[in-house]
């Protein structure tokens, strides 16, 4: 149930979309060659109120449990307002752009003045969604951020690819430890923090062969339930852990410091290649 929530639709054609909701400016589709290409949980909540179970959500200013206000911070559970409307550029691609700057309510937690610009551009092939996230105060403030991205995968099938080599803290077995594999697959619980990781990944969903690109998001956390955390999860189906793993770019491993007028940039981009 995807309720009455303001949403805004990115349409290129028939095949190729994309939607996003105001509520956390929560991608929820991306539809590629006429595929959906994220998971969303049959159990979401739509209420304006909990986070949307998949898409991708829009972690800041903390990732994690955070002493000041909810696990992975407020922005993907405030109201987002249009910077612009969804509109073909000059290259017949279609951009949109969502903005969140700090409220009452924000600074009730977390007393800093920010505007964060969310710009997100569909073309043929391929999705980015763009993060810039200003200072606008007099006060210095360090903050955590990622893109919690949700594919849809088999995975049975799923492997991932460009991690091989790097440090990661493996939150389920504990302790840091590094990636020996040049495939990642899943077979169980994994949440795992790889630092430092390359700013090009390849995940196979079984279906689709996804190119994920970033820039100064130095690291990569990949998630999936499995069978006893997804029976814990409300808003999540207790066999979805068997379609869905989270490869989300964020620069989390240590905070960043944003100056006043300081402008911090990032990048998220994904292209099916085939
Ligand atoms: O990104 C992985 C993670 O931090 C996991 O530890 C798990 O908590 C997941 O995020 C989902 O968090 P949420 O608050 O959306 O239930």
């Amino acid at each position: 149930m995807t309720g009455e929530l303001p949403k805004l639709v990115l349409k290129k054609d028939e095949k190729t979309a994309v939607e996003v909701y105001l509520h956390g400016a929560t991608v929820t589709s991306w539809k590629c060659k006429g595929k959906e290409m994220l998971f969303v949980s049959k159990n979401a909540v739509f209420n304006g109120v909990k986070a949307i179970r998949g898409g991708i959500p829009v972690v800041f200013p903390n990732f994690g449990p955070w002493e000041l206000g909810p696990q992975h911070g407020f922005a993907r559970t405030e109201t987002w307002k249009i910077h612009q409307q969804p509109e073909k550029d000059e290259s017949g691609n279609i951009v949109a752009a969502l903005v969140l700057e700090d409220t009452e309510q924000t600074r009730k937690i977390w007393d800093y003045n920010f505007k964060f610009l969310y710009t997100l551009t569909l073309k043929d092939d391929e999705f980015s969604t763009e993060v810039s996230i200003e200072n606008t105060g007099t006060k210095g403030f360090h903050f955590t951020t990622l893109v919690h991205t949700y594919y849809n995968v088999d995975i049975s099938k799923m492997k991932l690819r460009g991690l091989h080599g790097c440090e990661y803290i493996d939150k389920v077995g504990g302790g840091e430890k590094k990636e020996e594999r040049e495939a990642l697959q899943i077979s169980g619980n994994v949440d795992s923090v790889y630092k430092n990781t390359a700013n090009e990944l390849l995940l196979s969903t079984g279906d689709h062969e996804i190119r994920i690109t970033k820039e100064n998001l130095p690291d990569t956390v990949v998630w999936n339930p499995w069978i006893e955390k997804a029976k814990q999860m409300s808003d999540f189906g207790d066999t979805e852990y068997k379609n869905m793993v989270c490869v989300e770019p964020g620069y989390v491993a240590k905070p960043y410091d944003l100056r006043p007028a300081e402008v911090f940039k990032a990048k998220q981009t994904i292209t099916c290649l085939c």
